[in-house]
Order: structure tokens, then C-alpha cells, then sequence
């Protein structure tokens, strides 16, 4: 299939608006779309919110009449079922479109090709396949969740230059800088969930939310602060020290505690939860959780924790990408480090990662690896 510039130029657009929606649309996919009739674009729109209209809907609603004949670009294979929102397949044949363009296909079994499918069944003509790679990463993981039924997780890793978290005192307050800390709070943002670990309750006692004001000037003007989304929160807390009056309870977004005992929460607030899951030699069975949270629609887990969860998900291999902020300070060999791997010994072992982005955010980098099969 061949596309002309133009057509990259509108599917980049509608992949623009697509991540609009990047802090707000979880458990959902960020979508975009653009009508354009003649050249001229006549509707566009984005999904916003679990629940409320889909992209194709919006840009439907803002071309009204001039939808007949148009193209639509979408940067998801529009939907066929119906969910919390009509089949927008539907809306688009309703409408009188004549062609459909789709940067990719929806792996959610609901829909799986048959999206497309529909349309080309009312006779309009579909193509798939532009900037997909692009798609790819707005979505990278409601993709993951719905083709492998585990959320995409990632490990956040704060280090200085010779990799280490903290001093051996545990004294960590500032390895990085300002820019640094204010993209963990946008990576937090987009994140389904945050998990972490009772020790990191008991040691730091952090909220583990994002702080709006923390973000960019441009970023909190465009969004009402009430329409912001907070991650769940996600404890790890197998002997149950995480107490009610940890800063977690300050803020009144979801927690839920993990551990494998019948737990009574009645001194907790009504939006802590508990999960029930075994253990394994007194760790959660971190495949099942992973499994679990992605039955309970959980995209994105942002990890942010120790050593030694950090060192078990790599070890199993249920990191699917490290987020690596490296601050030109060097702490020493007393220092703490990065992740426990007490089962490495040869280097021919060593976890392998593909670096897939460096930035440059102040003094600090950010890296970004993805595991190696
Ligand atoms: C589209 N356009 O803008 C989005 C789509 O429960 P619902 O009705 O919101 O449907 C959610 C599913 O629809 C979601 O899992 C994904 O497969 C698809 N998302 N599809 O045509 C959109 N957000
Ligand atoms: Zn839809």
C-alpha cells in the first residue's frame, strides 16, 4: 500500500491529537482522527476518557454534513463492538465516509480486524499500515495488555554516573535533577498503575502520585485539573505494615494493597483494596500479579521501588523497559546499587537491554532500553 505525503500529513496529525489524550484515556487506547474532504480538513477529534466518545465520533460531530465523502484518518482501526460507546465503524458508514485510513490495527478481540472489515462490507474502501510504527509507541501498552494479557512494565532507575541509587545511609534526595523528577512525573501520569513495595512505604513514606503543578507550564494548561486521572497505586505488603497512616492515604486515588492473608481494611479508607494472591518463599507471585492487573485493565505499571524488586521483575523477566535517569554525580562503591541479581554470576548471563532513546533533561540523561527477547 502506498501513501502520498499528504496522507502521512494527516495521520500525523490525528496521531497529534491521539496523545492529547495520553494522561486521561486509560484503561482505553490514546486515538486520533481527521476527516478531510477535498484536501481540507472538515472534523477532528481525540478520545478523551473511558466512557466518553470515541476520536471518530468527535471529528463525525464537528464535520456534521460534510462527513459524505470524506477520508477519515485514524491512528486505531475504528471499533465494531458495542462497549461503554456505539460501534464507531458504524458512525463512520452512518456518516457516508468513502475511505478509511488506519495507522494500525486494534488487537482487542472485540475487534481484531473486523473494525475494517465492516466498513468494507458497506462498500467504503479501507487501507492499514500508515505511521503504524508511530502508533505502536502511543499505545505501547493497552497493545502489550491486549495481545499478551499482561500489562507493559516499566522500571524507573534514578543513578548516578557509576549506577548507584543511594548513599549506603540511604540518603537519596537528590540524585537528579529538576527536569528529571518533573518527566517521572509525567511518565507516572501516563502510567495505568505505580507499583512499589511495603520497604519503600516504611523507608521513604511517599505518596506516589503525580503532582500536577510539577509538570509542564503547557501541559497543566491544557487539561482541568478535575479531568486528570491518578494512577492506582499498587503495595506489594505480604506482612501487612503498610498502616493507615502512611502519606498513601493522604490523597484520595486508589490503593491497593498486596499480600496473600485474609486482610480486614475497615481503618483504611474506602478507596484502599486489597488483592489476595500467594506467595512464593514470601514474595508475591509476580507473574500471577502481573497477570491479575491486567485482568483488572492495568496498560502501563510504572515501577518505582528498591533493589530488590527492581532485581526479581528483571530477573523473571517481566520488565519490558527500563527508564534510566543518570545524574553526573559519582556516589562511590559504598553506595547502593541499581538491582539485586544474587542469582548472576556469569557475565554471558547478564540481562541484555536495546537502547532505544537518550535525552537530555538538564545535566541528567534519560534512557530508555527495552529487554532483549
Ligand atoms: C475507536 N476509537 O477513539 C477508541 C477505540 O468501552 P468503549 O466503548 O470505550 O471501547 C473501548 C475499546 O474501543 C478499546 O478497548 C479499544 O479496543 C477501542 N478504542 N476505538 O474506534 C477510539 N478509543
Ligand atoms: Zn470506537
Amino acid at each position: 500500500m502506498t501513501f502520498s505525503p499528504q496522507d502521512q500529513e494527516f495521520m500525523q496529525l490525528a496521531l497529534d491529537l491521539a496523545a492529547r489524550g495520553r494522561f486521561t484515556t486509560s484503561p482505553n487506547p490514546s486515538v486520533g482522527c481527521v476527516l478531510v474532504k477535498q484536501g481540507q480538513i472538515i472534523g477532528q477529534g481525540f478520545h478523551f476518557k473511558a466512557g466518553e466518545p470515541h476520536a471518530e465520533v468527535m471529528a463525525l460531530r464537528q464535520a456534521g454534513v460534510q462527513a459524505k465523502d470524506a477520508t477519515a484518518y485514524v491512528t486505531l482501526e475504528p471499533c465494531s463492538h458495542y462497549g461503554r460507546t456505539p460501534p464507531c465503524a458504524k458512525g463512520l458508514i452512518d456518516a457516508g465516509v468513502s475511505k478509511v485510513i488506519a495507522a494500525m490495527l486494534d488487537p482487542n478481540p472485540q475487534v481484531a480486524g473486523r473494525g475494517l472489515q465492516m466498513l468494507q462490507d458497506a462498500g467504503i474502501e479501507t487501507a492499514v499500515g500508515l505511521l503504524q510504527e508511530k502508533a505502536e509507541v502511543l499505545n505501547k501498552g493497552f497493545l502489550h495488555r491486549m495481545r499478551t494479557g499482561l500489562p507493559f512494565v516499566q522500571l524507573k532507575l534514578a543513578m548516578s554516573l557509576d549506577g548507584r541509587t543511594a548513599m549506603a545511609n540511604g540518603d537519596s534526595k537528590w540524585i537528579t535533577g529538576e527536569l528529571a523528577r518533573s518527566d517521572v512525573q509525567q511518565e507516572r501520569a501516563k502510567a495505568s498503575a505505580i507499583l512499589s513495595t511495603s520497604a519503600t512505604v516504611l523507608a521513604d513514606d511517599p505518596s506516589l502520585n503525580v503532582r500536577w503543578q510539577q509538570l509542564p507550564a503547557d501541559i497543566q494548561q491544557q487539561y482541568a485539573i478535575e479531568n486528570l486521572r491518578q494512577p492506582i497505586r499498587i503495595i506489594l505488603d505480604c506482612q501487612h505494615r503498610v498502616l493507615p497512616t502512611h502519606q498513601l492515604f493522604k490523597t484520595d486515588s486508589p490503593v491497593w494493597l498486596v499480600s496473600d492473608k485474609v486482610r480486614d481494611l475497615s481503618d483504611y479508607p474506602d478507596f484502599c483494596q486489597h488483592i489476595q494472591l500467594k506467595t512464593i518463599e514470601n514474595q508475591t507471585a509476580l507473574f500471577t500479579l502481573m497477570q491479575e492487573l491486567a485482568k483488572r485493565q492495568v496498560n502501563n505499571l510504572w515501577v518505582e521501588s528498591g533493589a530488590t524488586l527492581a532485581g526479581t521483575l528483571i530477573e523473571q523477566k517481566l520488565v519490558n523497559e527500563l527508564i534510566v535517569y543518570i545524574a553526573p554525580k559519582l556516589l562511590g562503591d559504598q553506595a547502593k546499587g541499581l538491582c539485586k541479581l544474587p542469582n548472576l554470576h556469569q557475565l554471558s548471563q547478564a540481562p541484555q537491554w536495546q537502547l532505544q532513546s537518550v535525552e537530555q533533561l538538564g545535566d541528567d540523561l534519560k534512557a530508555i532500553y527495552r529487554r532483549k527477547a
